[in-house]
């Protein structure tokens, strides 16, 4: 049977990662209807299909060349040591899996876990960073709310997922050794594909590259005295060179520019102190470098 010409794209069908990996595709200018409940979903605009299913299937999806890409959490592609590459970290879905332990127990950190009992959903990294420290453990696999496992007596400590921390403090957990840090990723095949999949690939990446882009920068207006205008140039000349307009008075400028969102305060301080004014901050939709 001849492969199927079709770009296929794996995605979390109902979890933490589908909205925004969604959001990415539409960003990316993919049309499609609802995916809610459909388990293929056709890309109207696009010679591409969207395969909708647990997080957990994707890495394998993905080195099996059933899907030729797939939006998945790097601790699920680890935990599966699935043969794929990484072709772009997307920001999004951001956790790390962590060793915690009883905050009343015996133990302060994985050191003292040796020979311990670990309830967690990702056996093969707990166990791979205990024998990499020179330890033996016994993984209590558990698929959820592993944070109760220590309270109910089947094991003396857990390695789980953590975003804010939360819930292993509601448990009475104490977070110890960070053993592998994640976002969402996506990840392409190592499977031979077609020329016409690798185009469309790299004009997907392109498109979420001027997406993402855009998330991180914002455009910058204001006045400006004209014996200012060096000092502000030098402050926001972050990307390419920013746009000088005159205005009514001659002794005024209006400067126009995009910034990076994490010097963003920095860089409007400095400006506000080199006596720019009317200073306006505007998202952006998408860039094309
Ligand atoms: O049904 P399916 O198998 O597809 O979904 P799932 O239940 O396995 O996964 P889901 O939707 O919960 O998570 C998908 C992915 O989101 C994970 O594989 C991670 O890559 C990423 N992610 C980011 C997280 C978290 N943050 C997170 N905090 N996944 C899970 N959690 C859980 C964690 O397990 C714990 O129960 O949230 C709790 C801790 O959160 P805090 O904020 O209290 O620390
Ligand atoms: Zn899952």
């Amino acid at each position: 049977m001849e492969p199927s010409s079709t770009l296929r794209i794996a995605l979390q069908k109902s979890g933490r990662l589908t909205e925004e990996s969604i959001a990415l595709l539409k960003q990316a200018g993919m049309k499609f209807d609802s995916y809610k409940g459909h388990m293929i979903v056709p890309v109207q605009n696009f010679d591409i299909e969207l395969l909708l299913i647990r997080d957990d299937d994707i890495p394998e999806y993905v080195q099996d060349g059933v899907c030729d890409i797939g939006f998945v959490g790097a601790n699920v592609t680890a935990e599966k040591n699935a043969d794929v590459q990484v072709i772009r970290n997307l920001g999004f879905g951001k956790c790390r899996l962590s060793v915690a332990v009883p905050k009343s127990g015996p133990y302060q950190s994985a050191r003292d876990l040796n020979g311990k009992r670990i309830a967690t959903s990702y056996p093969y990294l707990t166990q791979k960073y205990f024998r990499e420290n020179g330890m033996e453990v016994k993984t209590v696999e558990i698929s959820g709310a592993v944070e109760i496992a220590p309270r109910l007596g089947v094991a003396d400590a857990v390695c789980d997922l953590v975003s804010t921390g939360g819930t292993l403090r509601q448990n009475g957990l104490i977070e110890t050794d960070v053993i592998f840090t994640s976002e969402s990723q996506l990840i392409q095949t190592n499977k031979p594909i077609s020329d016409e999949k690798q185009e469309l690939i790299d004009k997907f990446l392109l498109r979420i590259g001027g997406c993402q882009l855009a998330q991180r920068s914002r455009y910058i207006m204001m006045n400006a005295p004209k014996a200012s205008q060096e000092e502000i140039l030098r402050t926001i000349s972050a990307l390419k060179s920013p746009t000088v307009l005159p205005l009514a008075d001659p002794d005024m400028v209006a400067i126009h520019s995009v910034v990076p969102i994490n010097e963003f305060w920095t860089i409007t301080e400095k400006l506000k102190a080199a006596g720019a004014t009317g200073i306006v901050i505007l998202p952006i939709e998408n860039m094309i470098m």
